[in-house]
């Protein structure tokens, strides 16, 4: 098979047998690093998905999938992009209560710290109360929430509130599959004290948050 075709395979067969080779010939050929996350690991990434909802895998199959996505990931990270900028801003990351993914959190992490950010990764299904915990004990410039359930939207708008409760307000920035644009800007941002801010991807996010340091 063409590399192109042998890239998504490894995401979802689970495999790592391979990977890093050809990884490392996708890079030799000028592939940026994060047009092959966005590119053919995401396609993959993307199948899994289907397969998965099609009842075509089982859990244990689709964690399989990750553990290869995120070996990929952190093969490619140090071929990232980097800016040698003084500290921009300190985001307070997590994935929300319930919820358990971050492949996704973990590359905004990756490529936020990557271009002058410090960041705080409280992990997964992160609760409110830690959340703001953190909040008070770290003073972060922002605040990034992600959540790929559809359950995890709507722990979005607790959060949020939660937040507004405890005197938060500095800005919000949410991302995850299950959520849209129009869900940020109305239900969550109806429950929050600051501005809301819809990230659609990583890259997203960076631009977002470049906006919010300058
Ligand atoms: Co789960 N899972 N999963 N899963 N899983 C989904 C999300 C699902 C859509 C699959 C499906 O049915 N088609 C479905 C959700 C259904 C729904 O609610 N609508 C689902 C389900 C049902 C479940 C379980 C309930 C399954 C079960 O146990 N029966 C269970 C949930 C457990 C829980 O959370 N309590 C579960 C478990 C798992 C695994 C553990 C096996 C594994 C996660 C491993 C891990 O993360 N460490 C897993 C995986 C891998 C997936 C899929 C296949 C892939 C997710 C992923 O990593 N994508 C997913 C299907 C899919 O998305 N196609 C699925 C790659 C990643 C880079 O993309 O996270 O979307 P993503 O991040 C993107 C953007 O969303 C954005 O940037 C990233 C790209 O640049 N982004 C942000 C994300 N967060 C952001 C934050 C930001 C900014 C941007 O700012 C703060």
């Amino acid at each position: 098979l063409p590399l192109d075709e042998r890239l998504p395979l490894y995401i979802i067969e689970g495999s790592k047998q391979g990977l890093t080779d050809d990884l490392d010939e996708a890079l030799a050929r000028g592939d940026r690093p994060l047009d092959i996350i966005n590119g053919p690991l995401m396609a993959g990434m993307a199948e899994v998905g289907r397969l998965f909802n099609d009842n075509q895998l089982i859990v244990a199959e689709v964690l399989q999938s990750a553990e290869a996505m995120k070996a990929a990931v952190s093969h490619l990270e140090p071929h990232l992009e980097k800016t040698e900028t003084a500290a921009k801003g300190k985001l307070l990351l997590a994935t929300v209560k319930g919820d358990v993914h971050d492949i996704g959190k973990n590359l905004v992490e990756i490529i936020l710290s990557n271009n002058g950010f410090t960041i705080v990764n409280l992990g997964i299904k992160v609760a409110p109360e830690v959340l703001i915990e953190a909040a008070r004990r770290e003073r972060p410039d922002f605040i990034g929430l992600s959540g790929l359930l559809v359950k995890s939207a709507q722990q979005m708008v607790v959060t949020a509130a939660d937040l507004k409760a405890a005197g938060i307000d500095v800005p919000l920035m949410v991302g995850g599959a299950a959520l849209s644009r129009v869900f940020a800007d109305t239900r969550i941002a109806a429950e929050y004290a600051g501005p809301v801010l819809y990230a659609k991807d990583a890259m997203a996010g960076l631009e977002l948050a470049n906006q919010l340091a300058d």
